[in-house]
């Protein structure tokens, strides 16, 4: 298809890697947000000083405070982006509150919309929502329809992956966190796919998926499969498994930032996929999060969990020193934005995203 004067139109859609330059990207919403309840995927993700907070408080509001100090961090992330250029886009308000029934589960509340790097994932230009293992998820991308819809009339393919069931045979039962020196165990079963699109990260033909307890094999057999046929001899997906004994999404732990530069995380990545072997490996830096900061949902290690403007451009959380001093020191021109209080809520700056359009072509980088 030819725009009007006889040259290529731009794809509306178009990302390759986690590095190309930033044209327009989506940015997540604290407001609605709501405390999800305790569901049997939380056994194998969230951190066992919280089970008994969402067994007693789903369905709450979160402390309104928390949520304001989230809020101005999140409009300054929307205010650098704008000033660099970038297209920022918002998915819709809704509100989360209903409970949601199917014909096998049901769970009080939603959980909202904070980040929209878990159920959209794209690639070239697929957008492919994800079946995600969290029943409080299950109709998370119905917010970003609007924009979604707006994207496919203007070129983008709009996939989504087999609605999962979440029956409770999906989830192991007894699970519990593996110990040191224990192998990595995750909470899913097989019984059908599921991964959310933050278990993947994307490498140019490469892409790094991580098992964890959102993404079962099948899941990563899924992706591999349906990028074989509708992507002939394209992709290679890779699996990966971490030494993380609440893993839960690639993007905190496995991240190539830009070519010849990858991030891991210090414990959980024991060995370096040998296609890297030409590329530098930093390994990230202590976060320096104090310890009031709650992290509802994650590790103190969101510090890892960046956006890149481009290849040589990082946002990172201001009063993360020793993430800021290495990145200098590996050549990155570092932007720094206050974050702490959003990444109590699920994650940091790549958690609170999702890329939509980077100016690039598909390329094979090893
Ligand atoms: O602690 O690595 C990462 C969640 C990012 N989406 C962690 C959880």
């Amino acid at each position: 298809m030819s725009a009007v004067g006889g040259t290529p139109a731009e794809p509306v859609v178009n990302i390759h890697n986690e590095w190309d330059p930033l044209e327009e990207i989506i940015v997540g919403r604290l407001e609605g947000l709501l405390i999800p309840a305790w569901e049997p995927d939380m056994l194998g993700c969230m951190y066992e000083e919280y089970f008994d907070f969402y067994r007693t408080r789903g369905g709450e509001e979160w402390p309104a405070a928390e949520i304001q100090a989230a809020q101005r961090e999140l409009d300054e992330l929307i205010s650098i982006l704008e000033g660099e250029g970038v297209t920022v886009r918002r998915p819709d308000l809704r509100e989360y509150g209903g409970q949601l029934r199917t014909p096998h589960w049901s769970v009080p509340n939603e959980l909202g919309v904070a980040n929209p790097r878990d159920s959209l994932l794209v690639i070239g230009k697929d957008i492919i929502e994800t079946p995600m293992a969290w029943r409080s998820r299950y109709f998370e991308t119905f917010a970003y329809r609007p924009l979604i819809k707006e994207y496919y009339a203007r070129g983008a393919n709009w996939v989504a992956a087999p609605k999962p069931e979440l029956r409770d045979g999906l989830y192991k039962e007894s699970f519990t966190a593996a110990g040191p020196g224990e192998p990595p165990r995750f909470v899913l079963n097989e019984l059908e796919p599921v991964f959310d699109a933050a278990d993947a990260i994307k490498c140019g033909r490469d892409i790094f998926m991580g098992l964890s307890s959102t993404c079962n094999e099948a899941g990563i057999e899924w992706l591999q499969r349906y990028l074989d046929a509708t992507h002939p001899d394209t992709y290679r997906v890779h699996r990966l498994v971490f030494n993380d004994p609440h893993a839960m999404h690639i993007d905190a732990t496995f991240y190539p930032l830009a070519p010849g530069k990858l991030l891991v995380h210090p414990e959980r990545v024991t060995s370096i996929p040998s296609l890297f072997k030409d590329w530098d490996v930093l390994r990230t830096p202590d976060p320096c999060v104090p310890d009031s900061y709650p992290l509802y949902f994650s590790s103190k290690w969101m510090n890892a969990n960046v956006l890149m403007l481009d290849a040589s451009r990082v946002i990172v959380a201001a009063g993360e020193v020793n993430t800021i001093k290495a990145f200098k020191d590996w050549g990155l021109e570092v932007i720094e934005c206050p974050f702490w209080n959003f990444n109590n809520f699920g994650g940091s700056f790549h958690c609170a995203t999702l890329d939509i359009r980077r100016r690039g072509s598909l390329e094979n980088y090893f």
